[in-house]
């Protein structure tokens, strides 16, 4: 069936057919069942906001009905539902932002979670001007928690962090008056006004599209970051493998898949537990391995180098290998198939987050008080499941690659202070990145991030994009299931420097780096905006005028829809490879990927084919070239 669709993963169709003698079920027999999709859905012109719908538009333009009952065109129904997925979106990031808030909140020296950086503490609360004078590190942690979570519903002001975009990019921002206020604020203000009989003015659903974008971009996510940072420490560069090979035949193998690193964390500490590698050994296994997916993945192996055994679409894959003694999940991304899955062999899959309930799963809820408690408890389950395996059900792949990964824009900023002359030159910045840029060495700066989605060859996308702008001399940065699908195909090793163009071959070799860095996880694409932002600003210039875009090649989540929206309205444009459910109203896809260019100055491409997507970057980053006479 599916099998012209995965040609490109070499791990998927033997283990394809292995789900199927197992008579394990698949996301493909799943898609098979679906046969088409929705074409109202597809084209974004259905609506069910009230009940005197759900309406449906017809997608000939002048033939069927042309409006919703109570008169929405196409037009605004298209706008809103776009809307209310930004807002999902944001919702999902911002709220993971503020679980994260919440631990540095309660962290103490003696307590499960603890300041890890205490200079990005310091940073941020002078940033912040929280006063820290006379006052011991924990004291100024909780303070500046709580200014954080202020921003999640303060009735005043806007976004702290809106400060560290570059002016110009401030000023577009209040000038269109979308500069992002407190982020549950914006969330529910979209929400109120996607309700039936309110606004049904497309431009106005666009500019509050954006302002809640924003207030994830430079507010949820970015905190995210930051506050990750300083409870867990700020990655550094580091050595990983990738790929389902990473799985042991004779280890106790636990998989974490999801997102928020104060569970993860948490277990990796419980795996380092000596009791409980004992126990792993008592109970006929060589050790503990754990191994990462999705953006959880992406946290703990950018901290501390877990492996990752691959991305989105892999999830099932990794239970099919019937190697896995635990699937241990907290929220996003996280198939609801997975514990049905799971009973077609001994996987215990547990579930751990009261936000993420899931159907047929083991629940041990994780709750931060007893962090360590609860995952010692969870990792001995695994541990004890591990005599359960069948033998004769496992079959891992071999196939892994080596993956350099860890690059904050501080790891970045240090590898650039090995090449400053320290003559002339001044430390601690981008210079020397936007000089090799200015100078065409490097041509441009790509951010290849988001997810996989069955509509197109896994991880085909992400790789042929990559492939083709490192050849041509553009920096890639990568986040999410992107930088998985990065790592799995060596593209993050000192060796890859030989795919790329003869200028990006000789940074590498300077700085000593791969030519796509991993960033992190999706919420970490808030690194890649302020490293972005501080070229604008060391050039004095705005993100618009950089040669730097954003690409999602395989994206499909709510979240990427917001931060696609939050990327573009904060200058960069950006090339989505799949195209987003709008296209029931050409005026509404007329203003993403045309109109937009006038008010923020970026705008949305659409384009599926890999290939033509990379000439088209190609393209508009010369452009961008042009435009500064460089
Ligand atoms: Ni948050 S959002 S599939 S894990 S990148 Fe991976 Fe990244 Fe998309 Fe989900
Ligand atoms: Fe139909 Fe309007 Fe109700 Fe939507 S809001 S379901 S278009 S009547």
């Amino acid at each position: 069936m599916s099998h012209e669709v995965l040609g490109f993963d070499v791990t998927a169709d033997a283990l394809l057919e292995k789900a199927k003698r197992d008579g394990a079920e698949t996301m493909w027999d799943r898609k098979a069942a679906m046969k088409a999709s929705c074409g109202f859905g597809e084209k974004g012109i259905c609506c069910k906001n009230c009940s005197m719908g759900p309406c449906r538009i017809s997608p000939v333009e002048g033939k069927g009905a042309q409006k919703g009952i109570c008169g929405a065109t196409a037009d605004t129904i298209v706008a809103r539902n776009f809307a209310r997925t930004v807002a999902a979106g944001v919702s999902s990031h911002s709220d993971h932002a503020r679980d994260i808030i919440h631990v540095l909140h309660m962290a103490s020296e003696d307590g499960n979670y603890k300041v890890k950086n205490p200079e990005k503490l310091m940073k941020l609360a002078k940033e912040w001007e929280v006063d820290t004078e006379g006052k011991e590190i924990y004291q100024i942690a909780h303070e500046v928690a709580e200014v954080a979570l202020m921003e999640f519903g303060k009735p005043f002001g806007t976004q702290r962090f809106i400060k560290r975009a570059p002016e110009p990019r401030q000023k577009i921002w209040k000038d269109l008056n979308i500069e992002p206020r407190a982020i549950d604020r914006e969330v529910a203000t979209i929400l109120h006004s996607t309700h039936i009989g309110c606004t049904s003015e497309v431009d106005s659903l666009m500019d509050m599209s954006m302002r809640t974008s924003l207030s994830n971009g430079w507010g949820g996510s970015m905190m995210g970051t930051e506050f990750t940072d300083i409870v867990f420490g700020t990655p550094t560069a580091r050595s990983t493998e990738a790929n389902l090979g990473v799985i042991e035949e004779n280890m106790v193998n636990i998989l974490l898949h999801g997102h928020d690193p104060s569970f993860s964390e948490m277990v990796v500490l419980a795996a380092e537990d000596p009791e409980l590698m004992k126990l792993a050994k008592d109970n006929g296994a060589e050790g503990i391995n754990l191994v990462g997916m999705c953006c959880t993945g992406n946290e703990v192996t950018m901290r501390h180098g877990v492996k990752i055994a691959g991305n989105f679409y892999q999830q099932e894959m990794a239970i099919v290998t019937g190697a896995m003694e635990a699937v241990l999940v907290d929220v996003q991304c996280i198939y609801p198939a997975l514990p049905k899955l799971a009973e077609c062999y001994h996987t215990k899959f547990i579930a751990t987050s009261p936000k993420a309930k899931m159907e047929g799963a083991t629940y041990i809820e994780f709750n931060e008080e007893h962090a360590l408690d609860i995952t010692k408890k969870i990792v001995r389950e695994a541990i004890l499941n591990y005599k359960n395996r069948d033998r004769t059900k496992v079959m891992i792949p071999q196939q892994k690659s080596k993956a350099m990964l860890g690059y904050s824009v501080e790891t970045i900023i240090d590898h650039l202070d090995k090449v400053v002359n320290s003559q002339t030159d001044v430390f601690e910045t981008v210079k020397p990145l936007s000089d090799v840029i200015w100078a065409g060495v490097i041509r441009g700066a790509a951010g290849i991030v988001g997810c996989n989605n069955p509509k197109v060859q896994h991880d085909n996308s992400h790789i042929t994009i990559m492939k083709e702008l490192i050849k041509n001399d553009i920096i890639v940065v990568t986040t999410g299931c992107a930088a998985q699908a990065a790592a799995k195909a060596g593209l993050l090793t000192m060796e890859a420097k030989e795919l790329a163009g003869r200028g990006l071959r000789e940074v590498c070799e300077r700085v000593g780096i791969p030519p796509i860095l991993h960033m992190g996880s999706c919420v970490d694409i808030s690194r890649i905006l302020d490293l972005v932002s501080r070229v604008s600003k060391e050039r004095g210039l705005d993100n618009s005028n950089l040669p730097v875009v954003g690409v999602a090649p395989e994206w499909m989540s709510e979240k990427a829809v917001g931060i696609g929206t939050y990327v573009v309205s904060s200058g960069i444009d950006t090339f989505l490879g799949i195209t987003p459910q709008v296209t029931g109203s050409a005026r509404f896809v007329d203003i993403l990927t045309n109109q937009l260019e006038d008010k923020v100055g970026a705008k949305f491409f659409f384009e599926e084919d890999p290939t033509v997507c990379a000439q088209k970057i190609m393209e508009r980053i010369e452009e961008k070239r042009d435009r500064l006479g460089i």
